[in-house]
């Protein structure tokens, strides 16, 4: 599908708001992408779709999951936004005629991160978290400045805020959340020697 034609229907299927970040996210993948050398194309992609099943009901999300043999983990189960990532990946497929596997993964792994995430996976990621209309996240200025230096080390910093902050707030930490950041924490370790 046309970049065009999918944000039409976006626009119908998500809140207001959701759109307006969705811009937003495309956008800034798209620099980080031109800032980055990686392909324009998928991230742009990717930054439009990456929460095109953000806006369904919980009861609708583990119906679909089960529906379409999306496992759930426990965590998922208890914190269902979650699946958002994953059904994206599954909606971007059957319902944006998106074929292209490394899109699909980065829409996938938005939400927690994971270990050897690649360029694009990290450009979503982060995309995600210092897009214009983003203002709650801590040390945004920051995060927003390092994201066009180094991709790596602006990974680490954005785990590990979310990580405090879902200690601070009391949320459920999901394994692939941790994971990631310890993946990112090793690496900037190496980085060191
Ligand atoms: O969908 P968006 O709001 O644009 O962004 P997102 O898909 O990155 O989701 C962001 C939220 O996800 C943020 O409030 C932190 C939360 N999150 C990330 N990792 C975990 C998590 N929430 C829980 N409960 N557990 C996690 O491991
Ligand atoms: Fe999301
Ligand atoms: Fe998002």
């Amino acid at each position: 599908m046309k970049r065009t034609e999918i944000e039409k229907k976006l626009k119908k299927e998500l809140d207001k708001e959701r759109f307006t970040h969705t811009l937003g996210v495309m956008y800034t993948a798209a620099a980080l992408a031109m800032a980055y050398h990686a392909d324009l194309e998928q991230a742009m992609y990717a930054g439009l779709l990456h929460d095109c099943a953000k806006c369904v009901s919980n009861r609708d999300k583990f119906k679909l999951c089960k529906k379409y043999d999306i496992p759930i983990s426990p965590s998922e189960e208890r914190s269902p936004f979650l699946l958002h990532a994953k059904l994206g990946a599954l909606f971007a497929q059957k319902y944006y005629e998106t074929e292209d596997a490394d899109i699909l993964h980065a829409i996938q792994v938005h939400t927690t991160g994971a270990p050897e995430m690649n360029m694009l996976d990290k450009i979503i990621y982060i995309a995600d978290y210092i897009e214009p209309n983003r203002d709650k996240a801590p040390h945004l200025e920051e995060v927003r400045k390092m994201a066009f230096e180094d991709l790596d080390r602006t990974m680490l910093k954005i785990l590990s805020d979310t990580l405090d902050y879902l200690k601070r707030k009391g949320g459920e930490l999901d394994p692939m959340t941790i994971e990631a950041y310890q993946y990112f924490k090793n690496q900037a370790k190496q980085e060191d020697i």
